[in-house]
């Protein structure tokens, strides 16, 4: 039965500006500028993002973290802080100010990417081998430039042997195992002790130093490792956004990572009461179906959404991989779908884009050497390079982000927001619809005699299929034709 209508959307997601955006708010998708310096986001911003319709930039950890040498700066140095001085990797904290300001002044809002559930590693040492070169020292938990001291960790509330999370399964001692993924160290790092008034203080100290910067919102790492109530307290000292370019009374926007793919007994919807929250489900999913898993079909995807067990579209952040699993941290498994596999990978994306489900949220990688083994689990494979920091100059500072003349990157940079597939929709599609000139009545109607069309004409071949370009800068970037609108 030939079709009546067909639509075809290339959408960019939401825009969000509110607290806990619970409605679709303009704007399009985050895109995750994953170790970019500050300097080249400022660029990005204003040359392609802004132009493309992006609503955010998730930048990296901006605060002081330690300076790992062993393995040689490994991307995840920046997940352990030594204080919440504003220099990294990314540059210093006049770049970092720079940046978001010009970012702000195009209308692509800036999402930090925040640390707080802990410090560096126990075994980090002590020392000023630090992005800001302040001292620490590791084994004391002291951190002078906070400060902290070790009064303002869990030990006395972890009660596993080695102090870390030894178990996330143990359902059956539900407080217990709770407790022990709250309050013991994660893969050994510091656990700071958020119930003190100090810790909050700080926390939330560091957060609005930010939001007074101009930063619209954060991506709150490891919150399965914070209590609930705890970050209640600390989101409640929220400044509200700054007025030189947000509305009065705008709050930030959060999303916190919780990693909750079914088993454990700490869950994902602990934490939608107080922001959006990463559903792992649908990377996961979304991976499954398109490398056709488990019998899955494309075709199942149309009931794509809650009915999949994906939790309720207004609380979830989603993408189709993400730092960690692109590259075998955290979770998600086998299926994850990243740049590696570029064709299932645009499906993946484009249909991301496209689906009304949750706020969307982009990857944008670089490359690295990877070296795939024979991983602990039978079939899995391993990368032992799995921790290589981005394109760097041999004193490990990051090296900028080249624009090519094609508009792609180059030094290893793979910026999967710039792939044209991802940002503009030219294909020949199969429509079902019978030959012939049709009206797109998203962008125009037919005219009066009938003939005539004041938007876009699509032509149909004999075959069904027909041409579409959807720019995603295009206001509505759909396209809709149906048998009505044939000329
Ligand atoms: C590095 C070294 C460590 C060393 C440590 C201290 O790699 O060997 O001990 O320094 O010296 C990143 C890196 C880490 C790095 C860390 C600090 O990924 O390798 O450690 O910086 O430099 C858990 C957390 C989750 C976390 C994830 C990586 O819940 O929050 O581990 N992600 C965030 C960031 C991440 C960062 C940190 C947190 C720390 O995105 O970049 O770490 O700031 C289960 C649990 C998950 C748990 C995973 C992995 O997942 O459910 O909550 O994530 O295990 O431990 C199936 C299951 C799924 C399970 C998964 C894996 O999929 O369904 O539930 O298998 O077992």
């Amino acid at each position: 039965m030939k079709a009546r209508w067909c639509l075809l959307a290339l959408g960019l997601g939401l825009g969000v500006s509110h607290y806990h955006c619970r409605t679709r708010c303009g704007g399009t998708s985050i895109v995750h500028l994953f170790e970019w310096p500050w300097r080249d986001i400022a660029e990005e911003c204003e040359n392609y993002l802004a132009p493309n319709g992006f609503a955010a930039v998730q930048i990296s950890p901006p605060s002081e973290n330690v300076v790992v040498t062993q393995p040689w700066r490994p991307w995840w140095e920046r997940y352990q802080p030594i204080s919440y001085k504003l220099c990294s990797r990314s540059g210093t904290e006049q770049e970092l100010r720079d940046m978001i300001s010009r970012c702000n002044k195009v209308g692509v809002k800036i999402y930090a990417d925040v640390v707080i559930n802990h410090m560096c590693s126990a075994s980090a040492g002590e020392g000023r081998r630090s992005t800001c070169g302040s001292y620490f020292n590791a084994r004391e938990e002291e951190f002078p430039s906070v400060p902290y001291s070790a009064s303002h960790f869990n030990d006395d509330k972890c009660t596993t042997a080695s102090g870390n999370i030894e178990n996330y399964q143990d359902i059956y001692q539900l407080t217990a195992s709770a407790a022990q993924v709250r309050d013991c160290r994660l893969v050994g790092l510091l656990d700071l002790a958020h119930r003190k008034e100090h810790v909050r203080e700080r926390v939330a100290g560091y957060m609005n130093t930010l939001v007074d910067m101009g930063v619209a919102g954060f991506r709150v790492d490891a919150c399965k490792h914070m209590w609930p109530e705890d970050l209640k307290a600390i989101y409640g000292r929220l400044h509200n956004l700054n007025t030189e370019w947000f509305p009065e009374g705008s709050k930030p926007f959060v999303y916190q990572e919780v990693i909750d793919l079914g088993g454990e007994p700490i869950k994902a919807s602990e934490y939608s009461r107080l922001g959006h929250v990463t559903e792992f489900k649908y990377g996961a999913k979304l991976g499954s179906v398109i490398r056709r898993w488990n019998g899955d079909k494309l075709a199942d995807l149309k009931t794509w959404g809650e009915s999949w067990g994906l939790m309720p579209s207004d609380q979830a952040l989603v993408f189709v991989d993400n730092h960690d699993n692109q590259r075998g941290h955290g979770a998600g498994g086998a299926s994850i779908l990243t740049f590696w596999e570029p064709r299932m990978y645009k499906m993946a994306v484009a249909f991301m884009l496209a689906h009304p489900y949750g706020v969307t949220r982009l990857m944008s990688s670089y490359r690295w050497d990877r070296s795939l083994v024979e991983g602990r689990v039978g079939g899995s494979c391993q990368d032992q390079n799995d921790w290589m920091g981005p394109p760097s100059y041999p004193d490990g500072s990051t090296k900028p982000v080249p624009i090519n003349p094609d508009g792609s990157c180059g030094e290893g940079w793979v910026c999967e927001h710039r792939w044209h597939q991802i940002s503009t929709l030219d294909a020949l599609l199969q429509t079902g619809m019978p030959a012939g000139s049709y009206c797109d009545v998203i962008s125009g109607q037919r005219t009066a005699a009938g003939m005539g069309c004041t938007g876009k004409r699509i032509t149909v071949g004999e075959d069904g299929r027909a041409h579409f370009t959807i720019k995603a800068t295009e206001q509505d970037p759909f396209v809709a034709i149906h048998a009505g609108s044939k000329l």
